[in-house]
This record gives C-alpha cells, sequence and structure tokens, in this order.
C-alpha cells in the first residue's frame, strides 16, 4: 500500500468514526470546474491582476465600468461552470448522513448547485447583486444587462449603484453569517479543509478554532498550509482525485454495517 493509499483509508476512517462533520472550502474546490483560485502559482488570479485595482470597495465605487467588465471576463467562467467531482462527492457524504454542513469562501454557487445543504457562503455570492444604499437584492442578471445596455448599474427601488453580492476587499463578512460559522463550528468533531490557501481572514482562524473545540484536522490541498502541522492528515494532491474514492469508501463501509 502506497503512502497515499495509508492516508486515503485513514482519512476514510476518520470520517466513519466522526459524529460532527464541518468542511471549510476554498477557491481550490473550483479549479477543476475551469475557475481559477486567487493563488495557485502560474494560473492564480492574482498574478494576473492587482487585487487593489480590482475587488475593493474603494476601486469599485471610482472606477465602476473598469472593475465590472473585470468582473464580468471573471464572471463568464463561473456562470459557465459545473459542479465538479469533488462537489458531488461531498453531496454524497450528506447523503450518508456523514456531513453536517459546509462553510464556503466560493462565490461561485457551485456546492448549492451540487445539491449540498446547510452551506454558508462566507464570502457571499456572484450570482447576485446588492444596492450599496438600501441593500436589495437582486440576481445578478438585472445588474449585468443594465450594464451591458449601457445604463447606470443602478437600484431601481432607490437608484443606489448595485455591486456583485459578494464581500470585496475592505468590507466586513456579514455578522448573521458569522454568528452561522460559528455554530456550525462549536459542536465538530471532523474539520475538513479543502481547497484554500488558508491566507484570508477571519476564516483562516477556523481550523484553529476548531482545533481548540476538540476536533480533529484533515486537509486535501496543492500546497501546504500554516496549519499542516496541526493536521491529523493531510493530503498535498487534487480533490477530484481524493476525495470521490474517501467517499466511496465511507459508503461501502456504511452498507456493509447495514447488512450486518
Ligand atoms: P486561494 O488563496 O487561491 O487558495 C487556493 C488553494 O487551493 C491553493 O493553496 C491551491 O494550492 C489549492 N488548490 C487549487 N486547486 C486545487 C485542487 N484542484 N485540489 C486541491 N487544492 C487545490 O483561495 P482561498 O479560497 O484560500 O482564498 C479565499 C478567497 C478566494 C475568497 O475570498 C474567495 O472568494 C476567492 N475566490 C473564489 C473563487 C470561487 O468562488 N470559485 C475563485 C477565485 C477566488
Amino acid at each position: 500500500m502506497t503512502d497515499l493509499d495509508m492516508k486515503i483509508q485513514k482519512l476514510a476512517r476518520l470520517i466513519l468514526e466522526a459524529k460532527n462533520i464541518v468542511v471549510l472550502t476554498g477557491a481550490g474546490m473550483s479549479t477543476e470546474s475551469g475557475i481559477a483560485d486567487f493563488r495557485s502559482p502560474g494560473t492564480g488570479l492574482w498574478e494576473k491582476v492587482d487585487p487593489y485595482e480590482f475587488g475593493s470597495v474603494s476601486s469599485y465605487v471610482a472606477n465602476t465600468g473598469k472593475n465590472l467588465n473585470f468582473m464580468l471576463e471573471m464572471g463568464k467562467h463561473i456562470f459557465s461552470a459545473r459542479p465538479n467531482k469533488g462537489h458531488k462527492a461531498l453531496t454524497k457524504l450528506q447523503k450518508l448522513g456523514k456531513l453536517k454542513g459546509i462553510l464556503t469562501q466560493n462565490i461561485d454557487g457551485l456546492h448549492i448547485r451540487a445539491k449540498s445543504k446547510n452551506v454558508i457562503e462566507l464570502h457571499g455570492t456572484a450570482l447576485e447583486a446588492i444596492c450599496m444604499r438600501c441593500n436589495k437584492v437582486v440576481p445578478i442578471t438585472v445588474m449585468v444587462n443594465k450594464f451591458l445596455s449601457g445604463s447606470s448599474p443602478s437600484c431601481e427601488q432607490c437608484n443606489g449603484l448595485l455591486k456583485p453580492n459578494a464581500i470585496f476587499f475592505g468590507e466586513p463578512l456579514r455578522s448573521e453569517v458569522l454568528q452561522q460559522a460559528d455554530e456550525l463550528i462549536e459542536g465538530c468533531d471532523l474539520f475538513i479543509i479543502l481547497g484554500s490557501s488558508l491566507l484570508v481572514y477571519p476564516v483562516a482562524f477556523y481550523p484553529r478554532k476548531a482545533l481548540s473545540m476538540g476536533a480533529k484536522l484533515a486537509i486535501i490541498n496543492i500546497q501546504e498550509t500554516d496549519v499542516d502541522d496541526d493536521a491529523e492528515i493531510v493530503i498535498h494532491q487534487k480533490i477530484g482525485d481524493i476525495l470521490p474514492q474517501i467517499i466511496e469508501i465511507v459508503e461501502k463501509k456504511i452498507l456493509e454495517n447495514k447488512k450486518k
């Protein structure tokens, strides 16, 4: 048995033993759906654009057209993306009764489209727009259609500026979302991190919070992270290559146990 096979078996065992599993996902969860992450060497978005020129509230207000053109370019990949093997494996794990909820930093809606339940979108969603004045939320297509037809992307209710309903640099995370995340982490005994560099706060605190609650950590991420040394198991591979194998082992074992 290879070292990787042993890790796969071990993570399957941890999942079977756990009673309350929470998963945290990052942009690496969706690269296999064709959406670039921020920090992968060679392909990450921040190697191509300046994060402070695009994606901060002040730059959006000052240069709305330029920002929206960039976001539409990025959005094309998000709108045409489909859930990948990793998203589907998580949905299966949840159907097996082994996954309480998903905390995601992703704004692509792919966990929800894969029909996972109890998905907390910590950084909001690119599938909606929100008015910066009255907070009215509309489908993103409303904003995009206005912009593409040459009109100002403004709110029909109050004429305020619409922006994608995702958290921009310089914006705090919503308090109700933070509370839901805290509640989910509180009871968890296995915290699985999938595809995140764990460099964006406050989410980067969550693994240590889970550890302090007595949870075990498991990580599947191509690159190393700062919490690798604290994890029970670390697999530096692609999620889509590994996670479905693990869930298959878990499913087999659960079915075997039911027959006994
Ligand atoms: P990040 O900092 O770009 O890190 C991604 C991590 O995933 C890296 O460490 C990679 O090594 C790893 N990775 C990439 N592909 C895979 C794979 N197939 N299997 C396993 N690991 C992989 O992204 P984070 O999520 O940590 O940073 C948080 C930001 C990224 C949030 O604000 C997101 O909104 C933002 N983001 C989201 C999307 C999306 O919604 N799909 C896309 C790009 C950026």
